[in-house]
């Protein structure tokens, strides 16, 4: 039987591995992470663990919300982990950055004791979009479920906000102000809307923690990059073939990875800048570039890949329409929503080259290596769209800029939830079950829901009542419709399956603007 993944079987794997290259047992932790997810181990904790050659007691303390699945697959492993590079260039990485893993629902002291010890100078958080509980407007959300509940009992939170407040509130009472607090996810300004959610979280419970918030702990914007698809049954076969020991939970990422944190820390930090992590004193111009160019993107690969039929990003990009599609609207929608935003031309960022940062992201996706499914990235519509596509539309509207690809996406989301709804299949996603009962109630009538989702005012806030978005939403949908339809007629006559769609498909999609 094959030995498992762990420290002392650590002698038996290949020179072309490449294992912990300092002290594991003798390394403390110094981050606390909220998250632990494919994204995390992909990414932070590759770059910690590359820092940590550099010394210190640096190690990571990951926190699940929720989920005990990754503690207990990695606790045979002392939480040892394989994370491969699939690229034209492979290669894989032992990563020991994570010592300890807990869950919230069976270690809430050790967490709290982990977040407010001296130790402990930086917490990160990969807690996605809906782990932030916003509202449309950037606030915290009251009436969010999670919210309320660690309003009435802040000494048993269930979100993070509630479990930083905790404590941040201890630490004020010890006086250890030293730590710095990390957004990691694709939220736009993820920093300062973190702080906006703990520091009315606090005031709630006491003003005075708030101003202490406030005035002492940082919350630098960050924005995070690198291609991480989740891990199937095959890949973990091919990696403990590859390792010669088992590995429960081993994960892979693109070659591609950048990390730029604005350089505002209330404490030290791990020697990051020494292994890649950029330190800026403005990030939002690169965090509005990644999101809105390859988030954007992605979203709008998945639902309208998801449509005609494609399971991944490379399949979709490997069709000729699709692929016209995204780059027509890099160019004539994306870009242009960037190059007006002359907000940050004292940023060093001015030599910023758009179109080939966007063309650099196409390559990407066309990386042969890389199944990402496209399921995987439409997972919570809802929260992601507004980042990712919303904002852009914003902008466009307000320059009477085109937004016909745009509101393609949003048109294709719309009719991905109701396919998902007749089919009666879970929607991934915190609306999953009003989305479904919308999509009922109008008997499944395209046209019809997609009026209903365009009036949420929690995911469209002032675009609900924009008549102009809304009817070329409509628009899209109706044209949508008809390229299904008549792609469908087509396989029906051919008798082949699936669609193949010729390169003027989802021409009607295109503004004439
Ligand atoms: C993707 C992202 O799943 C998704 O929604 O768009 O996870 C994407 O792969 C990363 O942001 C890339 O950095």
């Amino acid at each position: 039987m094959t030995k498992p993944l762990s420290i002392s079987t650590l002698p038996l794997l290949s020179d072309s591995v490449s294992k912990p290259n300092y002290d594991l047992e003798a390394t403390g932790c110094g981050i606390v992470h909220i998250g632990p997810g494919a994204f995390h181990r992909a990414h932070q904790a590759y770059y910690t663990e590359k820092a940590l050659v550099y010394g210190g007691d640096w190690r990571i303390h990951g926190v699940s919300m929720r989920s005990a699945s990754l503690k207990e697959a990695l606790s045979t492993q002392d939480n040892l982990y394989a994370l491969c590079i699939v690229d034209n260039e492979p290669e894989t990485h032992i990563i020991g950055a994570i010592k300890t893993l807990s869950t919230l629902a069976h270690d809430r002291e050790d967490i709290v004791a982990a977040l407010v010890n001296k130790q402990t100078k930086i917490v990160t958080l990969t807690v996605t979009e809906k782990g932030y509980c916003l509202n449309a407007q950037g606030h915290l959300d009251t009436d969010h479920p999670d919210i309320k509940a660690d309003l009435v009992t802040p000494e048993t939170p269930v979100s993070a906000v509630g479990l930083i407040v905790q404590a941040l509130a201890q630490r004020k009472q010890a006086g250890y102000a030293d730590i710095t607090i990390i957004s990691c996810d694709n939220v736009s300004d993820n920093g300062k809307k973190l702080q906006k959610a703990v520091t009315e979280f606090a005031n709630k419970t006491d003003e005075s923690l708030g101003q202490w918030i406030t005035e002492n702990i940082a919350f630098p914007c960050t924005m995070v990059d690198s291609i991480t698809p989740a891990t199937e049954d095959s890949f973990k076969a091919n990696v403990a073939a590859e390792l010669g020991l088992t590995d429960n939970w081993p994960i892979q990422r693109e070659a591609f990875t950048q990390w730029v944190v604005e350089d505002n820390f209330s404490g030290p930090r791990p020697a990051w800048d020494k292994v890649g992590v950029t330190f800026t004193h403005d990030v939002s111009f690169f965090e509005k570039a990644k999101l809105r160019i390859l988030n954007g993107t992605h979203s709008t690969l998945a639902y309208i890949g998801l449509l005609l039929g494609k399971e991944t990003v490379f399949d979709a990009m490997r069709t000729p329409a699709i692929k016209q599609l995204i780059q027509t609207m890099l160019k004539e929608e994306i870009v242009p929503s960037l190059c007006s935003d002359n907000e940050h031309a004292d940023s060093g960022t001015q030599d910023f080259d758009l179109n080939a940062y966007a063309q650099d992201i196409v390559k990407r996706y066309e990386n042969k290596h890389i199944r990402h499914l496209l399921s995987q990235i439409a997972w919570d519509g809802s929260q992601k769209i507004p980042f990712r596509i919303l904002d852009t539309v914003r902008d466009n509207l307000k320059a009477k800029r085109n937004i016909d690809l745009l509101c393609s996406a949003v048109a294709a989301w719309c009719l991905f939830v109701n396919n998902k709804a007749r089919l009666n299949e879970t929607i991934t996603d915190p609306l999953d079950s009003m989305l479904r009962a919308t999509a009922k109630s109008v008997d499944f009538q395209a046209i019809e829901l997609a009026k209903k989702l365009l009036s949420l005012e929690t995911m469209f806030a002032e675009l609900s009542v924009n008549t102009t978005f809304k009817e070329k939403v409509l628009e899209k949908v109706n044209q949508l419709l008809s390229i299904l339809s008549h792609e469908n007629s087509n396989e029906g006559q051919q008798g082949s399956a699936p669609t193949t769609l010729t390169e003027s498909s989802l021409d009607s999609l295109k503004g004439t603007a």
